[in-house]
């Protein structure tokens, strides 16, 4: 025999007396499935008894016991009690239902994340958050990018002045960052290819299942490269070795609360911004060539291409115009630029930039933005900088889109939107 004693630490997620056992569901570490406190009245105390059959649903505590040989739960974990500790109770009744048996409304779950957090689904949820960032570090730093951490507070934007959160800085302007565009690319000037995993703060004012004024992202740029097809074979690779490296870690997990994984790619489509035109146009939409592709077209073309076996596809090769200022020309209109969109959602973009610095300066002219207050940005042109490129992506997005679950609040522990300042 092997019966091994061991402690078990958490919180009570349900109750059940049945004659002279108390069986006590207690959730403790980072598994979804409750160890099964067993209290037998014939092998404890009076009081250890008292308190098994009059805990109640919430408290946290401390069990001793033994783990015994056979285990007869159908949980898969069982504790046979020796001693009991409730080192404390709820003062009153929770929010939401710690049993998981009446589910509660999406704004109570999000606002009482903390409880959500001990059952299965949401717990599951954050934990493949949580290996898709693991996942994410490893797979760049064994690629020989290193991670670097760019300021959040900035004295100017990169994705358009609209959506800038304003900041007095010593009664000087400054902005939380949008992005980490322009230190990730004057590091270009130093060190060959960088990443960082960083929030990115958008005052946009709209709100959508896939927008959020707070969100986190994967910044990753590269030196020396040819063109914008280098950037898309590190991401491609990124995104099929992230979905095997999910489905090894959390696949069963999150079969057992209801979810599945997004099928992992053999390789990613291409497809030029003109032949999305050519295919909205063909099944109803009315766009002309240079035209932005609202919400509804991007969720058109992602049914479209979905149903026939492509969920994950890059549009490339965007004109000009629609790109930001830091995106290299190609020919008169078009730009080496690329999204990468999965079931009609936008995940990433990125692309070639101008890396030459009299072109540069031109690009910045022709969007109408001030030199001045590009200068220090600028100026990292002067001195070597080499060809490069990058991207940025939403991991919101990514694990939302991943798990095929439609509302980003879902992927994000306290969601910061237009109406949500707190918790
Ligand atoms: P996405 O393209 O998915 O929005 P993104 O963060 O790159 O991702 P932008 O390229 O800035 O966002 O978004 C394109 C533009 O679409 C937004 O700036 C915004 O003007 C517009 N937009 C998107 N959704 C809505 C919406 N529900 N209501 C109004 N405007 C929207
Ligand atoms: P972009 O503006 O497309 O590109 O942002 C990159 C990715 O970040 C995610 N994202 C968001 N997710 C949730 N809520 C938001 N408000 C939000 N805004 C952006 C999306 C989007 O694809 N500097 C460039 C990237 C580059 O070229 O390297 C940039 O920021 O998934």
């Amino acid at each position: 025999m092997s019966e091994k004693a061991g402690v078990v630490e958490g919180w009570v997620s349900n109750v059940k007396t049945v004659g002279k056992i108390t069986f006590i569901e207690v959730i403790d570490d980072l598994s979804i499935s409750p160890v099964t406190v067993v209290v037998k009245r014939d092998s404890v105390d009076a009081e250890t008894w008292s308190k098994a059959s009059s805990m109640k649903i919430g408290s946290a505590v401390r069990v001793e016991g033994v783990f015994p040989d056979i285990i007869v739960s159908r949980k898969g974990r069982e504790l046979q009690a020796k001693a009991i500790t409730v080192l404390s109770e709820p003062i009153e009744l929770p929010p939401i239902d710690l049993t998981g048996k009446t589910p509660a409304s999406f704004d109570l779950y999000v606002d009482f994340r903390y409880l959500a957090l001990r059952l299965p689904r949401f717990r599951a949820v954050f934990i493949a958050r949580a290996k898709l960032v693991e996942f994410t570090r490893e797979f760049f730093a064994k690629n020989g990018f290193l991670e670097v951490h760019t300021p959040k507070l900035v004295g100017a934007g990169a994705e358009g002045g609209a959506t800038l959160f304003t900041v007095d800085y010593f009664g000087q302007k400054a902005y939380l960052s949008q992005s980490p565009q322009l230190y990730k690319q004057m590091l270009m000037c130093g060190v060959p290819r960088v990443f960082e995993i960083t929030p990115y703060f958008r005052a946009e004012k709209f709100s959508t299942p896939r927008h959020l004024n707070e969100s986190w992202g994967l910044d990753v740029e590269m030196g020396f490269i040819e063109d914008e097809e280098d950037v898309m074979k590190v991401l491609e690779e990124f995104i099929g070795a992230s979905i095997n490296y999910l489905r090894m870690e959390v696949g069963d997990m999150l079969k057992t609360v209801g979810l599945s994984l997004i099928d992992p790619p053999s390789s990613i489509p291409r497809i030029t911004y003109s032949e999305i035109i050519d295919i909205l146009n063909s099944i109803g939409y009315n766009i002309q060539w240079g035209e932005d592709l609202d919400t509804q077209a991007e969720k058109s073309l992602g049914e479209y291409l979905s149903a026939k076996g492509t969920p994950i596809y890059f549009i490339t090769k965007y004109p000009w115009d629609a790109k930001p200022f830091y995106i290299m020309r190609e020919g008169d209109n078009l730009s080496k630029s690329f999204d990468l969109d999965i079931k009609g959602i936008e995940v990433a973009s990125g692309g070639q930039r101008e890396h030459r610095y009299h072109e540069l300066v031109q690009n910045l002219k022709a969007k109408g933005l001030s030199l001045e207050e590009f200068s220090f940005y600028i100026k990292a042109f002067m001195y070597g900088m080499p060809p490069h490129g990058g991207f940025g992506l939403g991991l919101d997005r990514l694990l939302m889109t991943f798990l095929g679950l439609s509302n980003i609040r879902e992927v994000v522990l306290f969601p910061r939107d237009r109406f949500r300042l707190i918790p």
